[in-house]
């Protein structure tokens, strides 16, 4: 059962992911954006558009914010009232290179907080979703973060490679600090879908040390109602404004402690 809300929101995903999947690989009209390897297609600007034409259709009184359209500020006054936080395609470059996972995600945060979350991935059909105090499900599946150590878990990480060589030095001398503690590492190249994976158990921890608020705001919804955790890779609160670093859990490595990468492997973030 979903809300009415939860069933036009997720209505507007699948419609998205059905434009992605449209998509002429040969003409993708790639343009360069600011820093190193950041790309948008048209496919980018179309969902977009398509998104908050719909959206706006369905709680006319949110304001956006979204990755491609102009509007990537968080303004004081999104503080009051509900604001979608919209990345048309999390995982453009994958989009690119016809490399998977490509998805769309759709937060929505209400007077600020984390409220509801819904994640697709076209290519396999995946609907991650999740309404604060309703639980996260991933299509009908009602989904958990997994029970297991991070001895026996999956870790996955982004290696925030628009910000030059320091953070992203980091990022893998985080990533080898937790080769040592986990089975093994995963690098997606979709943040939005890296946080689903902890949510549905697949793997414990997911770190990035640089995300947008579209890549992370509905993950965490859907993490958090998963039985997940979130914080900064500081261990601080996020505070849904902008750009942090990211570390996502299970709530059994959470539980356990001693998963937070030390403070000395982290440069410039
Ligand atoms: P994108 O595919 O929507 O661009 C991969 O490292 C993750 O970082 C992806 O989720 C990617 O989202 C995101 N990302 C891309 N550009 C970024 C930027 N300039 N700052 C922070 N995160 C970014
Ligand atoms: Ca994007």
């Amino acid at each position: 059962m979903m809300t009415p809300l939860m069933q036009q929101i997720a209505e507007a995903a699948l419609e998205a992911g059905r434009i992605m999947k449209s998509a002429d690989q040969e003409h993708l009209s790639t343009i360069n954006k600011e820093g190193h390897a950041n790309f948008v297609t048209k496919y980018d600007m179309q969902v977009q558009r398509f998104l908050m034409e719909k959206l706006a259709a369905i709680l006319p009184e949110a304001h956006f914010v979204g990755e491609e359209n102009g509007q990537e500020v968080f303004l004081p006054e999104y503080k009051n009232g509900f604001t979608f936080v919209i990345d048309p395609i999390d995982g453009t470059t994958n989009f690119m290179k016809a490399y998977r996972p490509s998805v769309t995600s759709i937060g929505l945060l209400k007077d600020g907080e984390p409220y509801l979350g819904v994640i697709y991935n076209p290519y396999t059909d995946q609907l991650y979703r999740a309404e604060k105090g309703l639980g996260a499900f991933e299509n009908d599946r009602r989904i958990t973060t997994s029970p297991v150590p991070l001895s026996d878990s999956l870790v996955s990480m982004g290696t925030a490679p628009y910000y030059g060589p320091e953070i992203s030095r980091s990022a893998f001398e985080i990533g080898y600090w937790y080769l040592d503690k986990s089975i093994d590492i995963r690098r997606s190249g979709s943040a939005a879908n890296d946080i689903c994976m902890v949510a549905s158990g697949r793997t414990g921890l997911f770190f990035e040390p640089q995300l947008g608020l579209w890549d992370y705001a509905a993950g965490a919804v859907i993490l958090a109602e998963a039985g997940g955790q979130f914080c900064d890779m500081h261990g601080k609160p996020i505070p849904f404004t902008g750009k942090t670093s990211f570390l996502g859990v299970s709530g059994a490595i959470a539980g356990n402690g001693g998963y937070m990468p030390p403070e000395e492997l982290m440069h410039g973030f």
